[in-house]
Parts: C-alpha cells; structure tokens; sequence
C-alpha cells in the first residue's frame, strides 16, 4: 500500500459557489481521509473566501459516499514536514472571520470530525455518523478532539465518545448540540441555506470560547478506574483521559498543545504500530489473488445447517441475524428440540439485556426450521455441516448431500482440522465444497476460517468471502492442513505449554506468562474452558495417524482421572461459581509424580522464559504455514489470532509482535529454547526485514 505525501498532490478540494456562499467539496475516495492535498485544498479555498467579499460563508462538505473519515492513518510515519496539516487547517478555521458550515454525511470520524467541530457550526444527515476511534487505533484525537469534544457534550459524554472510539448517530449528536441542525433531504442546499441565515450572526460561537459542562473530579476518576478493566495494558486512554481533564482545567491552547506531543508519544509506540497494522491487515485479508470485485457470486437466500448442537446453533444464528431463513436438520428430535430451545433461550437473554426486542426474537425465530429429514435443504443456496469432528461422519453426510442439494449450492463443512479435499472427493461436484470454519460461540465470535479446497471454484470462494462480510464475520482464507491456521498454531503452542510444565513450571505460572503479554485466557485457562477431552482426542489421533505410541503426558493423565475441564467443573484447574480457576493440589502433586517417574528434575522457569517460548511458538508455526502457503499473508495470521484466539490487538498480532521484537532475537530464542527456526523465519531474520515487509514484498 503506497504512502501518499504532499509533494505532487493535486489538490483534492474543489471550489464552487451557491450565490455569496464558497462550497469547498472533499474529493478524495473512497472515505475522503485527509490525506495530502486535503489540507492544501481547503487553505487555498478559506483564503479565496477571506479575500472575497462577495463571499459570506463557506460550506466544507464530502464528495462521494461521506464526510472524512480521519486523517489518512498510512500518513502517521510519514516525517511531520510531509503529514497533511490537519491542525493547522483547524486553526485557520478557528481564527477564520466569516461562518463556515460543515456538511456531514456518512461518517465524520477522527480527523474528520475534529476539523467539523473547528468549523463554525455543523450540519448532518440523520443518518450520519460522528466519532472519535482513534484510541482503536493505539493514538488519540490528536487534531483538538480532546479539547473541543469535551466542551460541547460535557466530560462524561466526551470520555465515552473517546474511550470507547464508538460513533453516535447524528440524531443523537444533534440532541447533545454537537449538530447545529438536521437535514432532511439534499444535503448541500440545506447547508447553504443555513449559512446564509447565520451568515451576519456575530459573534461567531467558537467551541474554543467554551468551558467544560459537567467536569467534576470523579468524572475523571470514575474514567480511570474504567480504563484498567477496558483497557488493561494499554498507553492511549489514560492520555485521553488526562487530556479531558486539561480542558477542564487549562486554558484552551494549554490543552490545544499538549495534545500534539501527547499523541505523538501514543503514535511511536508499538501498541499503536500493532492496532494500525491490524487495521490495514483485516481489510488485506480481504483481498484474495484473482478474486475481484467481477468474479460471479451466488446470491444467498436460504441456508441449511446439519446438526442443532453447539456448533450448529451458533452458526443458525449469524444467518438469523441477517433474516436468511434457515433449515436446520437434526436425527432425534430431542436434539433438534434441545438445539431449538438453546437458540431462543440465546436471543431471549440477549432480549433481557436490552439489545433486542422480544418482536426481533420472534421474528428470527420465524425464520427458523427444524427438520428431521436433510431432504429438506433441497432447495438451500448454502448447506453448513456441524456435526461430529469425524472424517467418516462428514464424507457420510456430504455423500447424501450431493443427491439432494440443488445443482450451484454451496456445500461447506465446519470441520475444525479435518482434510476438506478428502471431504469433496465423496461427491460428485467438488468445486462447490469449502470449509467454513466458525469459532464457538459461533455466534459471538468474529473470526471465520474460509477453507479454500484444491478444486473449490472462485465463485464459491468469493461468494462464501462475501457471505463472512454480510453475517459480520472477518473472514480469512486459508488452505487444507491438519487444523488450517489457528488450530495448528495453537496445536503447537499447547505442545510447548505442557513441555513447561514438564520441564518445572506450574500450570498457572505458563498461564500468567500469556495474561503478562496481553492474551485473556493462557494456554490452560483455554483448554479447560474448550474441554481437555477435545486435545486428547485429537493428540490420540494425531499420533494414530503417525504410526505413534499412544500419548501419555501429564495433561493425558489428567484426562483420564476423568478431569475433562470446567465442564466437569474441574481439569487442570478446580472453578468456583464464578469460573475463576483455583489451582488443584491433587493436580500439582500428579504432574510432581509424573515428572519423578519420568526421572526429569524440575527447573526455576522465568515468566519471560515460558512467554517468549509461548509467543514465539506461534510465531515458528506461522512461519512454516506462510512457507507452505496455507496463508496468504503474514498479515491474515496476525488477523486469525486476534479474532479467534484473543491475542492483543495492540500486540498488532503473533507475528506483527515477532516483528516488533525483532525476527534475529526471535531466531536466538527459538534456539535457546530448543526449537529450531522455520527457514523463512530464518531468512528474514538474516535480512533484517519484518513480517510486514515480507507481505509487501510478496505484493499481498
Ligand atoms: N486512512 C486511510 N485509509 C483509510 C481510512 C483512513 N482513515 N479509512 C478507511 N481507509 C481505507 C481502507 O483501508 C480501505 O482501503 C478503504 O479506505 C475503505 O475502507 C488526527 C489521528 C470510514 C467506517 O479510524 O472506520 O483521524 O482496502 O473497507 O467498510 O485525530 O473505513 O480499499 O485499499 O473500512 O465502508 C480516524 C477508519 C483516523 C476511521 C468506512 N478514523 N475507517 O468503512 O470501508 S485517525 C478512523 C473506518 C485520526 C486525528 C486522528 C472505515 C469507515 P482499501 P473500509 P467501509
């Protein structure tokens, strides 16, 4: 992705005229980020306006599908000689001596929204958007949103807007005063309109003039407290926070610079290169080598699941969500019943939390048929398969399905592991199977594995893309192998979580060793929850398959103690009523017994030891699946791990966190630890390049 700088930018701003109105209209798609010749144009246009009487007000508005969405977030490391003069333009504006009216609509973010509250007065659509995200982005409104939102809707309201980085609507905007006025219908003439009723009204209200509404200390207090619960580790909202509480306490251009230097402190840091990585990455990933925008798709009316359990359920529930009407097939009707009553009991709980009416529950529920006989997903655009993570279970079902389901419709697996070229073979139309592996709870979690098989057909895989995008899931292609991306990293990571505790370490030492990098749950807090049975299962077949002896490792004599997690209410760990993990001495003392009969010695293990080998064990699996190409990008890993197994955001991800450490001192502690480096990890480290670099080389 190209960084544009100011040198040969045309401008981006035209000029126009509605009789004594000067019409200043954004035109840098697709979101009018402010971008180089952004600033240029609107300077260029505020002095034309200034040095012509005629002209009475200025009207800034957004050409195209919205306002400006933000100062252009790939200019952040562009030298400040070359960034877009966003503050600079909003001092004009706020010295400037004739009303200028900003137009909104779409969306007015970040940078956007900071240059409409700069402005004399703001204008919108009802169904515009305001905000500030930028702490989403690591960094903070760093263009006078910490100083002048505060002063409009008060410090609660400022705060909120700010640390959540949340939008509002324009409705709700008008209602707090931050809109001057809505305006139903054309846009641009009801600003020139309004400019020129408020074109002789003096003096001009500047929001600097202002004071801060409702700036009580515990306002401030209540902020911080909230913020290591919200965002534990993180650098940018306690700046954010501090910066409030200047504008209630400092006079405006006190505040005004402190924030240029706070978020330049909040813009260097690694959290803010990580958030912004993943946000350039998750749309990257988006993007797959000769699917375009003209590939055919297969329009979505129906779908059909197969199988009412867990899995099934949340997956019936994404397509609900969106009103696709949905068959779901179970053998008994017990389990189908079962299934039924998990789903509404899922909306009616949602329902009593305020985030949906009982009329949406009934109306999703309406969409919702069960079925004991698969002959009724006859007529379904897309048939999902969640049963049984069992190869001869799945090919049973696909082989059925290929006499029943209509010719074009998409038939896709939820296999978490399982070989889906293996799955295609049993039918006779292979081009139409993919893997679309949701992540339980299916309907909570964003991360949707697309397993794009040897012979699945573009159409297919760009429909099931577009099909992640419309059921609000971040969709990431990737390739056949035993367990894909995620659970093949995390395979590994849980090989090398047991390997330290073998060698000393206790389980909930590995596990604050993840908690210390950012990550939730550690590798024992995941697999208690996620059921140890499902790892044991899966290491018997591994080695099954590799011809092995039979697994006997500690966390497999804990299985069969019968300990199989929270839910047998205890594994590795024993739960009280709230979950919370309370180490289990009986546990403690079975893995001292196993090490004694293994004749291994226990060894101090630091907390930085157990995290690097931990991290870093990912990193080494994501290495080898980038060499392999089961990912496209270094970047759709980093994307994987966050929305499926809560890796930091900040963190920017496994191997954008590798990146930042350095790939060489990651080689030598791979080494040190006993694992030998992937050879692209290897090859980069010897070229001192990034995981970044590495995709942009590759053009992905
Ligand atoms: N800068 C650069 N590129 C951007 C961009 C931005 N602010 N916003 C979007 N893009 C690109 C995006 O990468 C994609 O590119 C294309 O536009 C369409 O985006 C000083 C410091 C506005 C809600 O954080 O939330 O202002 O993949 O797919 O789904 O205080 O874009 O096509 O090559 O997301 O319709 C604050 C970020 C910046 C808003 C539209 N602003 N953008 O969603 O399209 S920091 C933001 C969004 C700031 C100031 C601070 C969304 C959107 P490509 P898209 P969409």
């Amino acid at each position: 992705m190209s960084t544009p700088d100011s040198s040969s930018q045309p401008s981006l701003v035209q000029q126009s005229r509605d009789g004594n109105v000067l019409i200043l209209t954004i035109n840098n798609p697709p979101v009018n980020a402010f971008s180089p010749g952004v600033p240029e144009g609107l300077k260029a246009g505020l002095d034309a306006a200034a040095a012509d009487d005629s002209v009475t007000a200025v009207v800034i508005i957004g050409g195209g599908r919205t306002f400006v969405a933000g100062a252009d977030i790939r200019t952040f490391d562009l030298p400040r000689e070359q960034s877009p003069d966003l503050r600079g333009t909003i001092e004009k504006l706020d010295g400037f001596t004739k009303p200028t009216v900003a137009a909104i609509h779409g969306t007015a973010l970040g940078g956007g929204l900071e240059l409409a509250m700069g402005c004399t007065y703001r204008v919108a659509v009802p169904g515009a958007q305001v905000g500030l995200p930028e702490v989403k982005l690591g960094v903070l409104p760093g263009a006078g949103g910490t100083q002048r939102l505060p002063r409009v809707v008060g410090a609660a309201k400022a705060l909120d807007m700010m640390l959540s980085g949340n939008p509002i609507k324009a409705t709700e905007a008008s209602q707090l005063g931050l809109i001057d006025r809505l305006i139903d219908g054309d846009l641009l003439a009801g600003a020139v309109e309004f400019a020129r009723e408020m074109a002789d009204a003096r003096p001009l209200p500047r929001i600097s003039d202002r004071s801060v509404p409702g700036a009580t200390p515990d306002v401030f207090a209540a902020a911080r407290q909230g913020i290591k619960k919200t965002h534990r580790g993180q650098l940018s909202p306690s700046l954010i926070v501090d910066l409030a509480e200047m504008a209630a306490t400092v006079p405006f251009q006190e505040g005004w610079d402190a924030e240029a230097t706070k978020f330049m402190e909040a813009k260097d840091s690694p959290q803010s290169r990580g958030l912004r990585h993943i946000f350039f990455a998750e749309r990257e990933s988006a993007k797959i080598p000769g699917i375009t925008k003209d590939t055919p798709t297969t329009e979505i009316r129906s779908a059909g699941i197969i199988g009412a359990g867990t899995m099934g359920g949340g997956i019936a529930m994404n397509f609900l969500n969106v009103g696709i009407p949905v068959t779901i097939v179970e053998t008994q009707q017990e389990a189908l019943d079962r299934g039924l009553s998990v789903i509404r009991r899922n909306y009616e709980n949602t329902a009593k939390k305020g985030r949906m009416s009982m009329e949406d529950v009934e109306a999703r529920m309406a969409l919702l048929t069960p079925t004991l006989d698969m002959g009724d997903l006859k007529d379904a655009d897309i048939i999902i398969e969640a049963v049984f993570e069992n190869m001869d279970v799945k090919k049973d079902i696909f082989t059925r399905l290929d006499g029943i389901a209509k010719p074009g419709a998409i038939l896709a697996s939820n296999t978490s592991t399982l070989d889906v070229n293996e799955i295609a073979s049993v039918t006779s139309r292979p081009e139409s199977v993919i893997g679309l592996h949701f992540f339980s709870p299916a309907n909570v979690m964003k991360l949707l594995e697309i397993v794009r098989a040897e012979k699945t057909s573009d159409t297919v895989l760009a429909t099931s893309m577009a099909l992640a995008k419309r059921i609000k899931k971040v969709g990431v292609v990737v390739g056949v192998c035993d367990g894909f991306v995620g659970n093949r990293m995390v395979h590994r990571y849980g090989d090398e979580a047991r390997q330290i505790v073998e060698e000393g370490a206790r389980p909930e030492d590995v596990d604050a060793s993840m908690n210390a990098l950012g990550l939730p749950m550690g590798p024992f807090q995941m697999s208690d929850m996620a059921g140890l049975d499902i790892g044991y299962a899966i290491r018997q077949h591994q080695a099954k398959v590799a011809g092995q002896p039979k697994p006997d490792g500690w966390l497999d004599r804990i299985v069969e103690t019968g300990r199989k997690g929270q839910k047998t209410q205890g594994g590795i760990y024993d739960y009280d009523e709230t979950r919370r993990p309370i180490p289990n001495a009986d546990m403690q003392k079975l893995i001292e017994d196993y090490r004694a009969e293994k004749g291994i010695t226990p060894r101090e293990i630091t907390q930085e030891e157990s995290t690097k080998r931990l991290a870093y064990s990912l990193v080494n699996e994501g290495a080898k699946i980038l060499e392999e190409g089961i990912a496209q990008r270094a970047g759709d890993i980093d994307v994987i791990y966050i929305y499926g197994y809560g890796f930091p955001a900040y963190r920017g991800g496994p191997m954008q966190y590798a990146s930042e450490q350095g790939l060489s001192s990651v080689v030598a502690d791979l080494e040190k630890y006993g694992q030998t480096p992937a050879p692209l990890l290897k090859r980069l480290a010897e070229e001192g390049k990034t995981f970044a670099q590495y995709d942009a080389e590759k053009g992905r």
